[in-house]
């Protein structure tokens, strides 16, 4: 059974390990399918259109989906990794173990947010940006730039009370606990850290920054946070909503898995708290 434990709890050789099979994915091309497709979902998701990934209520149940396919890719390279999480209310410094050259290597310099140490630095030959924003193939970073903050605990715990899943227009607009958790609205979580790490997690790309998958593991785990908080309170909309992923619907680009298959991750992984 997989068990997603928080990075900083992370012993030498679970880095090493999962680094080793970022880099083989990267190697053998898998790795970028997985910022091809969510590039492309970014670009498609609308407000008033269709939209699955992003702006919408199944933004959880699709990010659960797409992690779990990374996660599989992973293991077939080393059955014993698992995705860890990035809790950043409580790593919340560039100088978190997380971003030590051991692990995902620190920020960006300031001329152009070129990240120079760690196993994803261009100068290691090993993680060259092919699904490109602009010209440059190097990964980018400016950590806090600017002095932003990340969410704090307290901004967290506002967001997991909140009692209902999604709210109609559902989409960026919406009141309830998906869309403050993805941040279009409110005190804005899992936005504002794509943000505060800057460089390609800021854009559509995100995923060629390997934090990506951090990130979205602790995002992950706060939606099952908010699930046995409010055992009383399901995924929404129930059904027949235009343009949104109803409960029972599938979802592209898999068209096998609704929301409701998605809902209990404990059939595929458990966390370590
Ligand atoms: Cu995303």
């Amino acid at each position: 059974m997989t068990v997603r434990k928080n990075q900083s709890a992370l012993t030498t050789d679970e880095k090493r390990r999962f680094v080793a099979a970022l880099v083989e994915l990267k190697r053998n091309g898998r790795y970028d399918e997985f910022v091809t497709t969510h590039n492309a979902f970014i670009v498609s998701d609308t407000d008033d259109g269709e939209r699955t990934g992003h702006r919408s209520p199944s933004f959880l149940p699709w990010h659960r989906r797409f992690l779990l396919e990374f996660e599989r890719a992973l293991q077939s390279v080393d059955a014993s990794v698992a995705l860890p999480y990035w809790d950043w209310t409580v790593d919340r410094s560039p100088r978190a173990s997380l971003w030590a050259p051991d692990f995902l290597g620190g920020t960006g310099r300031d001329r152009d947010g070129r990240v120079s140490d760690g196993p994803f630095a261009a100068a290691g030959g090993n993680w060259q940006i092919n699904v490109r924003v602009d010209g440059r193939t190097f990964l980018r970073r400016s950590l806090g730039a600017g002095g932003r903050q990340l969410p704090t605990a307290a901004e967290v715990e506002s967001v997991l009370s909140m009692p209902t899943y999604d709210m109609a227009p559902w989409n960026s607009a919406s009141d309830g606990f998906r869309n403050h958790l993805e941040g279009w609205r409110g005190v804005n979580l899992h936005n504002r850290v794509h943000v505060w790490v800057g460089g390609h997690m800021a854009t559509g790309a995100s995923p060629n920054d390997p934090v990506f998958w951090l990130h979205h593991a602790y995002i992950d785990k706060l939606w099952a946070e908010w699930q046995r908080r409010h055992p009383g309170s399901g995924y929404l909309p129930a059904a027949g909503t235009p343009n949104v992923i109803d409960l029972n619907e599938t979802m592209r680009p898999w068209h096998d898995t609704s929301p409701a298959d998605l809902l209990d991750h404990t059939a595929h992984y458990t966390f370590d708290a």
